[in-house]
């Protein structure tokens, strides 16, 4: 008894702020997809999450409250192998972070920006996040100098995939891994609803932005390396027909089709020790 901490709670609780920069970071990251990775070993390796895949530095304060929104159907090894590899990361990074799985329930035509819309809403239900990171789950970073924060405009991450030779496909591209905070989210009501299927939604955010006059901020193209995970094309995810069109309307269409026009219904919510899987009901085209 007499090693016991008698020093009064608050004390303990005075920690300085992060740096700006972590001292944890190491640089290039090796990320390949061959081996499958073992869900226990993945829980094993990451002994400081709390359940719900929820993380807080204990060295210092984190600059951000991260929520993740991982869009999601049907991809457990994709996910594994995400969490394998993000969830170091995100630790050394040093921010104080949680997991969303935003899964679609049923087999209808796959609604990616709605169920990040969906996404930034339950992740705020949880804790008063400021900075929303949205992801695909097979994309991983190759460099966790990448960091998975928001900026003082909103940040485009997967900036150079191996599948588009580690470049950008082309300049407005702002797919697969971007993070908005609050505020930048708000002022372009969040994203659209009504892409159904694949391809369009992600240059539809991208019109929101610039026609509020923000611009993208961007890692360098080596700190910006990311692998994508080799996979045939999902059922119910066929291109939209309707996605040139949609494109081409952005701003008569925003003000109406966006956050302030969701609607959906969580079937469930469980928290596992990775993440947070909330199956929702996204509706019909
Ligand atoms: C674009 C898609 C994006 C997709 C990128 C990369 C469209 C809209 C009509 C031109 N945009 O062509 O959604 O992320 O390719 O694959 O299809």
């Amino acid at each position: 008894p007499s090693t016991t901490d008698v020093t009064p709670a608050h004390t303990k609780d005075i920690v300085g702020n992060c740096a700006e920069t972590s001292p944890l970071l190491v640089g290039p990251l090796r990320v390949e997809f061959n081996i499958p990775v073992e869900i226990n070993e993945i829980i094993k390796a990451n002994p400081s999450l709390m359940e719900g895949g929820r993380y807080k530095p204990s060295e210092c304060k984190a600059l951000q409250k991260v929520a993740i929104i991982i869009p999601f159907r049907k991809r457990e090894s994709h996910l594994n192998y995400w969490l394998y590899y993000m969830h170091p990361v995100l630790q050394r990074q040093q921010l104080d972070y949680g997991v969303y799985i935003i899964n679609q329930d049923g087999s209808n035509t796959f609604n990616r920006a709605k169920l990040l819309n969906i996404g930034y809403m339950e992740a705020l239900k949880d804790y008063d996040y400021d900075c929303f990171v949205f992801s695909d789950v097979d994309i991983v970073a190759m460099d966790d100098r990448n960091i998975y924060r928001c900026f003082s405009q909103p940040r485009h991450i997967s900036v150079a995939l191996d599948k588009f030779g580690f470049g950008l496909p082309y300049y407005q591209y702002f797919g697969g891994v971007s993070a908005l905070s609050k505020e930048q989210f708000t002022k372009i009501n969040g994203f659209p609803n009504t892409y159904w299927g694949w391809g369009g939604e992600d240059d539809d955010i991208y019109n929101r932005i610039a026609s509020k006059g923000m611009s993208i901020s961007r890692p360098d193209s080596v700190t910006g390396k990311c692998r994508m995970i080799h996979h045939n094309r999902d059922d119910k995810n066929d291109p939209n027909p309707k996605r040139f069109d949609l494109i081409a309307r952005t701003r008569q269409t925003m003000n109406t089709d966006g956050i302030n026009s969701l609607s959906y219904n969580v079937l469930r919510r469980e928290n596992f020790p990775l993440y947070v899987k909330i199956t929702v009901d996204v509706g019909n085209p």
